[in-house]
């Protein structure tokens, strides 16, 4: 039996009330730095407040709460994840993190527990990299993994990310400041929905996670000649949209037939001047590759760089391949996902080992210390999407297991 429990009629309140801030007809919408972002990042910042946590915002935007423990001089226990959203996002990715490590101190709260370590819930800004095309950017600030073509980065309306930051309290000029060195946290600890199918399919309301997948982003630009639709015969033509949709299905060959890596995904695709009467001159898609080993992603980009090549002579049009991030994966220790595995047995609850197929905080926090991630179930699998759906009692059992893990680290860690 846990030692407490959480009070899931709070928590699963708490993630209604966030699902509505920054709710759209067609989804979430609180990508990063914008006001939908900052709703969130409010309620956030006022359950922590109420939860009795001295609240800060650090200059990469992230908002953290801390929480005093009986011995000030041992390293923090931290507990979080993002309250950010992609587009037309769902409900759950990220928030029940949050949300969840709140709800842990209002248990412990409730219960006049106090814990050695002192503890910190975290709510990392942009982990879902929307705006920039970089993600991570909180934690990355954090670990020390932050480069410099992130802090020169601009959206695609051409804005930096510095006003961007000063809108939610953030400072790029001292963004080192944020920076925490290895040894300031004993461990952190993730709460998050599997965003895949596996538990939903085996019944287990447990997920171990023993890794996050590494992850490669690319924006490959195509240019062709832009002419007139209907006077142009179709042997002359240098159409850089049917060379990026050549493309598109290449790479998607990729992963799944070739099998050089996990997964290939075009996630977007631009044409110029975008017009149903001219022939589009230059084109752009982002993709990425995902796959837990490293050598898999370099070589997805040496085909990449392959196939363009080959385009380049075959198709007369000029392609610039732009490597935008290389994200490492993270193998998850097996003292930590020991520690999971019998925190989600102390709650009666059956788990699976589970390899984590999304990227996550915990991958960057990993550079600086050791980490442990608690997957729940996604109703059907399916993430990113408004129809992202884990049930109450899943996200409920989600966050006991994270007040039973945060026990067990603050006892041997
Ligand atoms: O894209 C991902 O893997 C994560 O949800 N940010
Ligand atoms: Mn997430
Ligand atoms: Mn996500």
């Amino acid at each position: 039996m846990p030692r407490y429990s959480i009070n899931d009629q709070r928590f699963n309140q708490t993630l209604q009330e966030l699902g509505h801030l920054g709710e759209s007809p067609t989804g979430m919408d609180r990508v990063a730095y914008s006001p939908e972002d900052i709703l969130g990042r409010d309620y956030a910042i006022k359950l922590m407040k109420e939860a009795g946590l001295e609240t800060r915002i650090d200059n990469a935007g992230n908002i953290i709460g801390r929480l005093a423990g009986v011995d000030e001089n041992l390293p923090v226990i931290a507990l979080g994840s993002h309250t950010d959203t992609v587009p037309k996002g769902g409900k759950y990715d990220g928030a029940l993190g949050v949300m969840a490590a709140i709800e842990v101190i209002r248990t412990l709260k409730d219960q006049g527990h106090t814990t050695k370590h002192s503890l910190e819930v975290i709510n990392f800004t942009n982990e879902e990299g929307t705006r920039f095309h970089r993600w991570l950017v909180g934690s990355r600030s954090m670990c020390g993994l932050l480069e410099q073509d992130d802090l020169d980065a601009v959206d695609d309306d051409g804005f930096g990310l510095g006003p961007c930051l000063a809108d939610i309290g953030g400072d790029i000029s001292h963004i080192e400041e944020a920076r925490r060195s290895t040894g300031e946290l004993a461990a952190y600890l993730e709460l998050h929905i599997e965003q895949g199918p596996y538990l939903h399919k085996s019944g287990n309301p447990i997920g171990v996670v023993t890794g996050i997948t590494g992850r490669a982003v690319f924006e490959v630009e195509i240019e062709g000649k832009a002419n007139h639709a209907g006077t142009t015969p179709m042997e002359t033509r240098r159409d850089a949209l049917v060379s990026a949709s050549k493309l598109v299905l290449a790479i998607q060959k990729m992963a799944a037939e070739q099998e050089i890596c996990r997964v290939s995904t075009v996630g977007s695709i631009r044409a110029v001047p975008n017009a149903v009467n001219v022939i589009p001159g230059s084109a752009s898609i982002g993709l990425e590759f995902r796959d837990t080993d490293m050598a898999a992603l370099a070589a997805a980009e040496q085909e990449l760089r392959r196939i363009t090549d080959e385009a380049i002579v075959n198709e007369e049009v000029a392609i610039d391949v732009q490597r935008h991030r290389f994200t490492s994966s993270v193998p998850i220790s097996a003292e930590m996902q020991a520690m999971v595995a019998e925190a989600a047995e102390n709650c009666g609850m059956t788990w699976e080992p589970l390899a984590s197929g999304a990227g996550h905080d915990a991958q960057a926090v990993a550079n600086i210390a050791p980490v442990a991630m608690i997957f729940v179930p996604s109703v059907d699998g399916i993430s990113h999407s408004p129809e992202e759906y884990s049930t109450p009692q899943d996200c409920a059992n989600g966050a006991q297991v994270l007040l039973e893990l945060l026990l067990l680290a603050d006892e041997r860690l």
